[in-house]
Formats: structure tokens, C-alpha cells, sequence
């Protein structure tokens, strides 16, 4: 037998042997196999919670950003209303002050005129100004019926303020449609027949003007000439009474008061306010005559009970604004809410 027979016989071969070091060898690949995969996971599973948590990180952010913006825009709106019952208070005070001093008028000498900058309220800072009213032209007196010279009067003065503005006093006629009760169209006017034409079509109100936006819809008007407007014609009081503070009224609103108030003695009516009686108006030697004969007309005053205050209220980056009219009872001096809108 040689030797190797003999070695086979005496350690006769192991089945097993050829098939275990064939194992060995996949195992330590398939270790290094796992290993790798095992490692791919590891860094795949970091890439995911990296990414997760920048997505977090961002959402987190996004949604923090969120909630202080809500957060802002809540406290904002609060101090607007706050701000709506600061401006009661400062016009109830103005109140008590005349009846105390026994001066009941209001000028833009009064402390209510005064705008207020960016004065600490809360967490926010408001601006605020209030304004008189009775400094503008009533449109809603145009709906008046009854006595007509009294209704051609109040027209003649709308459009005497719409030239003076250089607008066309023929826009004043669909004003008055708009506002009067009839469906019968002024000489330049219109009624609900020309917006039923219109495409989309509506009615005329017939009813007083709600806001002074609505002037929009009304029959050649456009945003531009309502822009222009604002500042000299209110629809406040909403029943149409329209007597004018002498002591607040613009130039032009003096002026479309009478045809004979012309510049300079409108100009004039500024110098010497304010007036504490309308009876001081005879202070006015150039246009004491007309005053004294517009008086029983019961078309100005020396006083005010309807104003409007526009707010900002900035908390953070988030600022909101509003407008409200306020309704004065001239007997207690406490005011109602006639309108509020955010801005
Ligand atoms: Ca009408
Ligand atoms: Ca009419």
C-alpha cells in the first residue's frame, strides 16, 4: 500500500471535510456580504434620519413660523378692537372736557385730531387717527323728498364740489338715483333699468349708501374717481342729516357750501377757527353775510357727533388695519359702532 493509500485508510477521508472548507470560505463572504449590508443600512438609515430630521427641522421651523404668525395676526386682531374702544374713550373724554369747560364744539385743536404713532399697546404698536365726519359732504342727504328747492339745493352743492374736484357734476344725478327711493332717472342719472342691462347686472339700491365703496357700482363711476372722492363726501350719518363742522371741513367742502364762498374766503373760514358757536362765524367779515343767511338752512355746525378712526395694529412682522365709524350721543357722550371693517 503506498503511503498515501495507507494515510487514506488510516484517516480514511472526511466526507465532510472538501464540503466544510467550502462553507468556511462563503462564510467569511457572506460575512463580508452582511457586513457591507449591514453597513449600506447603517448609512442608508442615517441619510433617512438626516433627511427626516431637516425635514422635521423644517416643518418644525415652518410650522413655528406658522403659529407666530397666527399667533401675531390673533393679538393684532384683539388690539384692533382694543384699539376700536381706545378711540370711544378718546372721544368720550373730548366730551366730558367741553361739557366741563362749557365749550361744546370740536375742531382739529381737539386732542381726539391728533394721530397717534406707533404708541405701545399690549404687544403691538398702534397708529391711529380719527377723523370728523362732518368735515365731509353727506351723499346720503341726496335721497331727501319732500321739499324740492331743499333736495335742488343739496344736488347744486354735491356738484359744486365735483367740479371744484373737476369731476363731472353730472355723476351726482346717479348718486341721487341710487340713493332716492323712485325708479324715475335724474336728467344724467339712472335707475335699476340701465344695471339691469348691465352685465353682471343689479338694481339701484334706492336706499342709502352703506359704505362709501359702494360708489363704485353706481352709473360712471370707476375706483379712481371713488378714490378722489373720499376725502371730501361721507355716507355717515346714514340717515342723510348733513350739516357740516365749519371747524373741520376741507377748502372745497367750505366752498360747495355756497356758490359765493370762494377760495379765498373759504381760506379765510380756516384762519379764524376755531369757532365755538356758529353765531362766531359773524367773525368772518367777508363771508359773515352768507353765513348768517345759510344758518337757519341748518347746513353747518360747530360741532360734530359722527367720526371715523383708521387703525394699524403691528405685532411682530404681522400688521392689521381696520376702519370704524363711531355715532357720538351728544347727551352722554358715549359712542356707538355705525361701521367697522379690517382694511
Ligand atoms: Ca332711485
Ligand atoms: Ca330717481
Amino acid at each position: 500500500m503506498q503511503d498515501g493509500q495507507k494515510d487514506r485508510l488510516s484517516h480514511p477521508p472526511d466526507p465532510g471535510a472538501s464540503r466544510r472548507a467550502a462553507p468556511r470560505t462563503a462564510e467569511r463572504a457572506k460575512g463580508r456580504d452582511e457586513r457591507g449590508v449591514a453597513l449600506l443600512l447603517a448609512i442608508l438609515v442615517l441619510a433617512l434620519l438626516v433627511a427626516l430630521i431637516l425635514e422635521f427641522d423644517t416643518d418644525a421651523r415652518r410650522e413655528y413660523r406658522e403659529a407666530a404668525a397666527f399667533r401675531d395676526n390673533f393679538k393684532a386682531t384683539v388690539l384692533t378692537r382694543a384699539a376700536v374702544q381706545a378711540a370711544r374713550a378718546v372721544l368720550q373724554q373730548d366730551h366730558l372736557r367741553d361739557k366741563q369747560m362749557g365749550q361744546m364744539y370740536d375742531a382739529t385743536t381737539d386732542l381726539w385730531a391728533f394721530p397717534i404713532t406707533k404708541y405701545a399697546i399690549g404687544d403691538g404698536l398702534m397708529s391711529a387717527q380719527i377723523e370728523d365726519e362732518r368735515s365731509k359732504l353727506n351723499l346720503n342727504d341726496l335721497a331727501a323728498s319732500g321739499d324740492p328747492n331743499t333736495k335742488k339745493t343739496k344736488v347744486l352743492r354735491v356738484k359744486r364740489l365735483f367740479t371744484l374736484l373737476q369731476l363731472n357734476p353730472d355723476l351726482v344725478d346717479g348718486i341721487v338715483d341710487w340713493v332716492d327711493a323712485d325708479d324715475i332717472p335724474e336728467a344724467a342719472g339712472a335707475e335699476s333699468v340701465y344695471y339691469q342691462a348691465l352685465r353682471p347686472s343689479y338694481r339701484a339700491a334706492n336706499a342709502p349708501l352703506q359704505t362709501p365703496r359702494e360708489l363704485r357700482l353706481i352709473k360712471g363711476m370707476t375706483p379712481e374717481i371713488v378714490d378722489k372722492l373720499l376725502q371730501y363726501v361721507t355716507v355717515y350719518p346714514q340717515d342723510g342729516e348733513s350739516r357740516i363742522n365749519v371747524n373741520t371741513a376741507d377748502l372745497l367742502v367750505l366752498q360747495a357750501l355756497d356758490p359765493r364762498i370762494s377760495q379765498s374766503t373759504a381760506g379765510e373760514i380756516i384762519q379764524s377757527r376755531p369757532y365755538k358757536t356758529i353765531y362766531e362765524l359773524d367773525r368772518v367779515s367777508s363771508v359773515a353775510d352768507i353765513m348768517r343767511e345759510l344758518r337757519p338752512l341748518g347746513l353747518y355746525e360747530v360741532k360734530s357727533n359722527i367720526f371715523s378712526a383708521r387703525m394699524s395694529l403691528t405685532v411682530n412682522d404681522t400688521t392689521k388695519s381696520g376702519v370704524v365709524v363711531l355715532q357720538r350721543d351728544e347727551a352722554t357722550g358715549n359712542s356707538t359702532v355705525q361701521y367697522f371693517r379690517f382694511l
